[in-house]
């Protein structure tokens, strides 16, 4: 066929492909969220409901892009790593990171009333995002350790900021003040002896963050296998996650879970057996 006389611009676009051999992090981040969360009047220093809605649009993202073995969110940040041998859109970088972001993006809206209600979106929300490759398993466990040490650090933080602020009667200045030079013990002392809280007794998804991967859980109902993209909040940081969930750096089959029973399956679990039912019902 012949060649409109245009066609040369093509030779403009220039290759992306990321290196072989080596993990892909791909990290969406909430554009100017410290506003957005204003305007929306998230609960300080955590929002329930924002947090869950985060975790609902990764677990979309992942169901989607089955590469994606494992995901780690906190505050207004998802990062979702990609098996390292995989050869999504031939690895090129552009397509790998517009895609996870837009759908993660897309989701967000879209789910936003199943976890906030009434509150209605004032704006459209934004998200940026990037791709980092990390050549060694040891790399990808200290790039996740540092998220996780972030969500720490920033939440130990915002939980005596906003208890000086909420419950102290100290304005916000007044409360930076206080907390500038603290160390952790500080901070954990502040809480304790002002305001009776015991850092260690606050919600797990807080402290911790969320982590997404793929098990297989037994149907609570049906007692059969199910693959879902489950929720953790543990600690990443120590080798015993990572033990445990030997098949993420291993890149094996996924692994079994089994529910505690004293443990409600999340939320985000269970809407994934319902919509596996329904899709099953679609499809008689
Ligand atoms: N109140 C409240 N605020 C939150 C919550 N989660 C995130 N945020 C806000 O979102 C911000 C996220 O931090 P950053 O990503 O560093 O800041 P940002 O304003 O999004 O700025 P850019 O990412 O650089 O665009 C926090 O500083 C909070 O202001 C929440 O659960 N509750
Ligand atoms: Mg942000």
């Amino acid at each position: 066929m012949a060649k409109s006389k245009f066609e040369y611009v093509r030779n403009f676009e220039t290759e992306d492909y990321l290196l072989p051999n080596c993990w892909v992090v791909v990290r969406v981040d909430g554009k100017a969220f410290h506003k957005f969360s204003k305007k929306h009047d998230f609960h300080k220093p955590n929002d329930v409901r924002a947090l869950e809605l985060m975790n609902k649009a990764a677990s979309v993202v992942m169901e989607e892009y089955k590469d994606i073995l494992i995901a780690y969110g906190q505050s207004d940040e998802y990062s979702f790593v990609l098996r390292k041998d995989t050869n999504l859109y031939n690895r090129r970088r552009s397509k790998l990171m517009t895609y996870i972001n837009s759908l993660f993006s897309s989701s967000y809206v879209y789910y936003w009333r199943d976890y906030f209600n009434d509150v209605k979106l004032k704006y459209p929300p934004s998200f940026d995002s990037r791709v980092v490759l990390y050549p060694s398993n040891e790399n990808l466990r200290d790039y996740l350790s540092w998220r996780q040490a972030d969500c720490h650090i920033n939440n130990l933080y915002n939980t005596t900021f906003w208890a000086l602020v909420l419950k102290g009667g100290l304005t916000n200045a007044e409360a930076e003040k206080r907390l500038c030079g603290t160390l952790s013990s500080d901070k954990n002392e502040i809480l304790f002896s002002e305001f009776n809280t015991n850092y260690n007794n606050e919600p797990v998804m807080f402290k911790k963050g969320t982590i997404l991967v793929r098990k297989k859980i037994k149907h609570p109902v049906t007692d059969k296998n199910r693959l879902v993209i489950l929720p953790l909040h543990e600690d990443l940081i120590q080798d015993t996650f990572w033990t445990t969930h030997d098949e993420i750096l291993n890149i094996k089959s996924c692994g079994h879970y089994s529910v505690p029973s004293s443990c409600d399956l999340p939320r985000l679990v269970m809407s994934q057996l319902h919509s596996f039912k329904e899709k099953k019902e679609d499809t008689n």
